[in-house]
């Protein structure tokens, strides 16, 4: 054998067997997403392993995450999903070239690795383990049939080269075949999983909300921006950031949705479909959410008008009393239909402030993104601890016995909204012409209200902004401030007092565990006007 042709051999190996691996995981992938699309979304193999990573991932690295990719970070989970499982795949490929049976074994294992991470999940069954069983299977079948068509010798006293060539036509033939029997299987999947949610899609398209028995007075028109390229005061929901740890997101229907209130002190446990919640008064309010891990200047926060029940009101029916009036739960544990866990202190949802299950954003029913059909809103708590999606259950419980999600890993089990102030315009790094400059952003301390904003540059002294109408306590509050910018490198910042006259603090800190603090800070260019720039030149030329 010349060596030239065991080059070849070896070649053919190692490419056809991560061709087979490849091909294999693609129809086991295939195969899973069809059985997903039966069986439940979430049970899709990459969803739940990336659900479970998601789950065990560290704080101080999902930090990392969420500042490099930001909401983009769903999307680079999944592909890192893809790539490890592609490696693997090629690597059992190429030894079942060699030893068949260890390259399926390895097909047989990544199926086990997918039905483990399905039926550990919140609200899961064992019924959750078939569509990963099923690409195992299905990865196994193939990568044997791929293997053995790859292996199966070249007819005898055939010519060399011209045989070889016939060979190697007909396991490209077999691959494609493959592929494309496994993408139309996979469509099929697809299509068949937004088949299996239309119901909910129906039961929001045709879902009426009553109008409010307490509207929200209309926004006063000074609480708009004065400055183009500031935020809107309501956030669109289009618009409106999203966090959660949902890679798919729940579609819940509507027609089937229940809620149960019970837990300790609740003499009277509640449970309630959407229609019997429809029925009582409804209450519309703005609020401003804001997420804990939003860093400084970051973009965490949205602004809506809210629609939805009174959370006192349904609790009070329930016989729950506060702890200060001697009721034994101080935590209410909201939990969603895919297993989050959010802990809001009771004494809080029942002090008087619009805690509300809400129903509508804008005017709309929610968003699935956004909690269809019912969510919970707290003003002035960050989102982790106050404003679970996708509610199903509310359990009053004490803090001091039960961790909710984001508690276990490391956050604070209490969370205010610390008192923050944005500057959205200019940008960083703009290059703004000398002169006027616009200087404009957002301000928020939710339930306390905005009562001052101040600007400075370059560190000097503090410059009160011109705060646009408030709204309520519950809202941001826009701020503009007219700068008279002279060229050259300049540092602006920005700082906000609430309505107690607390001034926002200086203090650098992390969002982990509470909130992070400081100043937004946003440097900027500023370039000379033309005309000035050539007086200027003319003058010293
Ligand atoms: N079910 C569920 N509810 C959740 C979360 C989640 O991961 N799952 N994230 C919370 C967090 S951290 C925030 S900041 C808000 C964000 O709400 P939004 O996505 O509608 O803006 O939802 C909260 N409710
Ligand atoms: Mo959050």
């Amino acid at each position: 054998m010349t060596g030239a042709k065991a080059d070849l051999g070896r070649r053919r190996r190692l490419l056809g067997g991560a061709v087979c691996g490849l091909v294999a995981a693609f129809a086991g992938l295939a195969v899973a997403e069809l059985a997903a699309a039966v069986v439940r979304p979430e049970a899709a193999p990459v969803t739940a392993v990336g659900g479970t990573v998601v789950d065990l991932t560290p704080t101080a690295v999902k930090e990392w995450a969420i500042r490099q990719f930001g909401t983009a970070d769903k999307l680079v989970l999944a592909l890192g999903i893809v790539l490890v499982l592609g490696a693997v795949a090629a690597a059992a490929g190429v030894l079942a070239v060699r030893r068949l049976p260890a390259g399926l074994a390895v097909a047989g294992a990544f199926g086990l690795v997918g039905a483990l991470a399905a039926t550990s999940r919140p609200e899961a069954s064992w019924r959750d383990a078939l569509p990963s069983l099923a690409g195992g299977l299905a990865a196994a079948g193939v990568l044997y049939l791929l293997v053995r068509a790859l292996r199966r010798p070249r007819p005898a006293g055939a010519p060399p080269g011209g045989a070889g060539a016939m060979d190697r036509r007909g396991f490209g033939r077999l691959v494609a075949a493959t592929l494309a029997a496994s993408a139309g299987i996979g469509y099929a999947g697809r299509r068949l999983g937004a088949y299996g949610s239309l119901g909910a899609g129906a039961s929001r398209a045709g879902l009426v909300l009553p109008p409010p028995d307490v509207p929200a007075p209309p926004v006063p028109p000074g609480a708009e921006p004065a400055v183009r390229g500031t935020s809107p005061f309501l956030t669109a929901a289009g618009d409106f950031y999203r966090v959660d740890t949902a890679l798919v997101v729940p579609r819940v229907d509507a027609d089937t949705w229940r809620l149960r209130i019970h837990g300790e002190g609740v003499a009277r446990p509640l449970e309630l479909d959407l229609r019997a919640l429809l029925a009582r008064p409804l209450v519309e309010h703005d609020i401003t959410l804001t997420c804990v891990s939003n860093e400084v200047g970051g973009p965490y926060a949205g602004n809506a008008r809210w629609l939805g029940v009174r959370l006192a009101d349904l609790l009070h029916e329930a016989g729950v009393r506060p702890p200060s009036r001697g009721g034994p739960a101080d935590q209410l544990v909201a939990r969603s239909v895919d297993g989050m866990t959010i802990g809001t202190p009771v004494e809080t949802v029942m002090d008087g402030r619009e805690a509300l299950l809400a129903v509508g954003m804008n005017g709309e029913p929610l968003p699935f993104a956004h909690g269809f059909p019912v969510r919970m809103v707290v003003p002035g708590l960050y989102g982790y601890v106050s404003a679970c999606k996708w509610l199903r259950e509310l359990h009053l419980t004490t803090f001091s016995a039960y961790d909710a999600y984001w508690v276990r890993r490391g956050w604070a089990a209490q969370a205010p909204v610390k008192t923050q102030s944005r500057i959205d315009t200019p940008r960083p790094s703009a290059e703004p012409l000398a002169g006027q400059v616009a200087v404009a952003g957002v301000a928020w301390a939710q339930h306390r209200g905005i009562a001052r904003v101040e600007v400075r540059v370059d560190g000097g002294p503090w410059q009160e902004a011109r705060l646009a109408d408030a709204d309520g306590v519950d809202t941001w509050r826009l701020w503009s401030w007219p700068w008279e910018a002279a060229p050259g490198r300049h540092t602006l910042q920005v700082r906000a007092t609430d309505g107690g006259g607390a001034v926002q603090t200086e203090e650098v800190r992390p969002p982990v565990p509470d909130g992070a603090t400081g100043l937004h800070t946003v440097a900027v260019h500023v370039r000379p006007r033309p005309a000035a720039a050539a007086a200027a030149a003319a003058r010293t030329g």
